[in-house]
């Protein structure tokens, strides 16, 4: 039996619509699970469930918003109706705001926590209380390197993704003893959408690929194998980790 397979298997992934969640969808479906799709925009987040399915992926979408508590409870209340309830969830929803907190709204730092880590908070509550009833699970939180190591005009996101560091340490601290593997994968600097003007700044982009031991930016499907990896019985026994897929960034000065 392939350590990897996840066939039969539900995920839920937040935020899909696009980005690095679209490309955790991508990897789980490919390795087996139906995975339903998540957005706050419908209309988006339908177009990527058709242009999903005629590339042949096995998913459903269901949009919420997942900073909202009744909105994430009546989610899952809806999945487990459609005999979809997760065995699987990838909290990966997120925004980023470039701005200095001195010029920072009190409702714009609340809106990126809310976002970013109280949304992990939400939607793991929700999986975990019926993973437990089914004796087990798997949580991926998504991080980043900010979950570790702070730059200036991204306090908000900071803060956040070291809370996401820390929510996966309670998870694991809490629900280990039930069977379910809580564990966080913290993305380096990868070419996607939202990292986009920073590609584009040239000055940003020289810096990263010197800060980077692997000099280089990374490609958003190198993420790929380490999602399938913690969605599969290849971690039962990795709790409260987070795994940081940077180049070596974190690793060295
Ligand atoms: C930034 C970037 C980073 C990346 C990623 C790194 O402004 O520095 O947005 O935060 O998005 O989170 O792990
Ligand atoms: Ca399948």
């Amino acid at each position: 039996m392939n350590t990897f397979d996840l066939s039969g298997k539900t995920a839920l992934v937040t935020g899909s619509s696009r980005g690095l969640g679209r490309t955790f969808a991508e990897a789980l479906a490919a390795a087996g699970a139906h995975v339903v799709l998540n957005g706050f925009d419908a209309a988006r987040l339908e177009q990527t469930r058709k242009e999903m399915i005629e590339q042949g992926y096995d998913v459903s979408a269901a949009a919420f918003d997942v900073s909202d508590e009744a909105a994430v409870r009546a989610a899952f209340e809806r999945l487990d109706a459609e005999g979809r309830t997760p065995d699987i969830l990838v909290n990966n929803a997120g925004i980023q705001l470039r701005r200095p907190m001195l010029e920072l709204s009190a409702a714009d730092w609340q809106r990126v926590l809310d976002t970013n880590l109280t949304s992990a908070f939400l939607c793991g509550r929700e999986a975990a209380s019926r993973m437990i009833a089914k004796g087990g699970g798997k949580i991926i939180n998504i991080g980043s390197l900010m979950s570790d190591l702070a730059r200036v005009t991204v306090a908000p996101y900071t803060v956040a993704k070291g809370g996401v560091k820390m929510l996966t340490r309670s998870m694991a601290a809490e629900w280990a003893g039930s069977n379910i593997q809580a564990n966080a994968i913290g993305p380096g600097y990868m070419m996607t959408d939202m990292t986009r003007p920073l590609q584009e700044d040239q000055d940003f982009d020289s810096w990263v690929r010197g800060r980077t031991p692997a000099g280089r930016w990374g490609k958003p499907e190198e993420l790929q194998g380490a999602v399938v990896f913690l969605a599969s019985s290849a971690s039962d026994f990795v709790n409260g980790q987070i795994l940081y897929i940077d180049g070596g960034m974190t690793a060295v000065l």
